[in-house]
């Protein structure tokens, strides 16, 4: 189906300013250009708007909570409206608090269209805290938890009644930040979580082909790519880095078995913080990650 690009300039669930440069420092680097390059039929929407900034501390263990609303009720309208005319949402983070609006609305297509959906959550930390076990308060630490059912009603009922999603339905890869609370509640949850230890001793190869496993013609598979997943070493333009993660060969690898499962069908690309990188160059990783993602490869594959 035809791609449809979606910046979200936000960086109002963030702990750091910055990542509402994502989408721009995305299509410098080349997003569009190398998409169509895979022969893909590309539109750009633009950039969804919303309110600004405040730099306020967190109020009750959130911190904007209305504004996070108010960007997420825009990301939900935006991504259903593309899913109802059946083309492939790409939303430009932002930081990851979007994921709420951008998975619930791929849940709610779901749902109404009989498929069954998987979420592949790549990223450093497992975004599974509440305002009562926050140490920051930033709500893109809180995505997951409040697809799943766990969070305060305005954002879970988002898409429709809660939960949008099962934690069955999420696999996390690349996690190796996960706070104390945090660990408690994935682990009551069932959250299936790929932690870098996983990885060290299995291998990318292995850990992937169990996220991806059990999927079918009916499987819808959302990518919900935060880039602080990488290792710090080669994406440094993140708000939260952490050491150890997933290195140039293993996230090619990461992406490859993606685009080889063939059920690829949104996408997120999210926390890349100019403000913090080198001259683009984590947006430029990001683009070379993308284009395999869609397929690009050095050989001919059968
Ligand atoms: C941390 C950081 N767990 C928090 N989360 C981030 O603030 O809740 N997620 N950076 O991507
Ligand atoms: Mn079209
Ligand atoms: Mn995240
Ligand atoms: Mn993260």
């Amino acid at each position: 189906p035809p791609l449809s690009v979606i910046g979200v300039p936000t960086d109002i669930g963030a702990g750091h300013r910055g990542a509402s440069m994502g989408p721009e420092a995305l299509r410098v680097a080349g997003l569009l250009e190398a998409l169509r390059e895979r022969g893909l039929e590309v539109h750009d929407r633009g950039n969804l708007g919303g309110p600004h900034n405040p730099w306020l501390p967190p109020v009750e263990g959130y911190r904007h909570l209305d504004a996070v609303v108010a960007w997420n009720r825009a990301v939900f309208e935006a991504v259903s409206a593309e899913l109802e005319r059946g083309h492939f949402p790409v939303m430009l983070g932002g930081d990851h608090c979007l994921a709420m609006g951008s998975v619930g609305a791929v849940a709610r297509h779901c749902r109404k269209a009989g498929k069954r959906l998987r979420v592949l959550w790549l990223d450093a930390h497992a975004d599974f805290n509440t305002s009562q076990i926050t140490p920051t308060g930033n709500v893109h630490g809180m995505p997951v938890a409040c697809l799943c059912g766990v969070g305060p009603e305005v954002l879970t009922t988002l898409s429709g009644p809660a939960p949008a999603i099962e934690p069955h339905e999420v696999k996390q890869v690349g996690i190796r930040s996960v706070d104390a609370g945090e660990k408690r509640l994935v682990k009551q949850h069932g959250i299936d979580i790929y932690d870098m230890r996983h990885i060290d001793e299995h291998g990318m190869r292995r850990t992937m082909e169990q996220a991806l496993a059990d999927m079918g013609d009916d499987t819808h598979l959302h990518v919900s790519f935060d880039i602080d997943f990488l290792d710090p070493g080669i994406a440094p333009g993140v708000g939260t880095t952490v050491p150890g993660g997933p290195t140039y060969r293993e996230a090619q690898l990461v992406m490859e078995m993606i685009a080889d499962s063939g059920r690829l069908a949104s996408l997120d690309i999210v926390e890349l913080n100019p403000a913090y990188d080198d001259h683009n160059r984590s947006g430029r990783l990001a683009v070379d990650l993308v284009e395999s993602l869609f397929g690009k490869s050095t050989l001919m594959r059968d």
